[in-house]
């Protein structure tokens, strides 16, 4: 298992589209668990490919309640929303891709997910609480789509100036040149 880098926006490839998983094998079982490697240590509650570079669609999360309840990890490969309630819910969001910044979304307050669990086992699940929420940011992931997104175009602009300022910030401490 591997901890991977994570992708900062702005980054061309949080803005593209993942093509399906086809096929799920050792390769993609690997993604997986590096991929909840990456996310626990960053440390966060969910994570989607891209934000690894990997284009293709696959997240993982775990929204267990406190730290000393057990882990509650979930992995899915081709998620699809199949339901989602006409109730709404704000909730705060965070982004692994977006560190620092937290804003309120609002989003469809229960969801019903399709998914292939890592076995290549089609499952589908209701979500509710902190779970749809991130469950919904992660797909989002898979269609290009971040959370900014939902804000209107001064406070993204805001937030997007201040995350190139940043991305130079660790470049130069790294001694290499950020993509901006
Ligand atoms: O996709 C991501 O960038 C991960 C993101 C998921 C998320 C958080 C909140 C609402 C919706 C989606 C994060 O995990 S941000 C970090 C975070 O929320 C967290 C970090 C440490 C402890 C608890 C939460
Ligand atoms: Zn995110």
């Amino acid at each position: 298992m591997a901890i991977r880098p994570i992708l900062l926006h702005p980054d061309p490839r949080l803005k593209k589209r993942c093509d399906p998983v086809e096929t799920i094998d050792d390769g993609i079982r690997t993604l997986v668990a590096d991929m909840f490697e990456t996310m626990y240590a960053a440390p966060g509650i969910g994570l989607a490919a891209p934000q690894i570079g990997t284009l293709i669609r696959v997240i993982v999360m775990d929204c267990a309640k406190g730290e000393d309840d057990d882990p509650e990890p979930i992995a899915m490969v081709n998620p699809q929303v199949v339901w989602e309630s006409e109730d709404l819910n704000v909730h705060e969001e965070g982004c692994l891709s977006i560190p620092e910044e937290y804003n309120d979304v609002e989003r469809p307050a229960q969801v019903r997910v399709a998914y292939t669990d890592p076995d290549g086992t089609a499952q589908e699940i209701e979500c509710d609480g902190l779970l749809a929420t991130c469950v919904q940011h992660e797909i989002d992931h898979l269609n290009g789509k971040l959370f900014i997104d939902y804000l209107g175009p001064m406070k993204r602009q805001m937030i997007t100036g201040r995350m190139k300022k940043r991305k130079k910030e660790r470049a130069a401490s790294k001694g290499t040149t950020a993509k901006v």
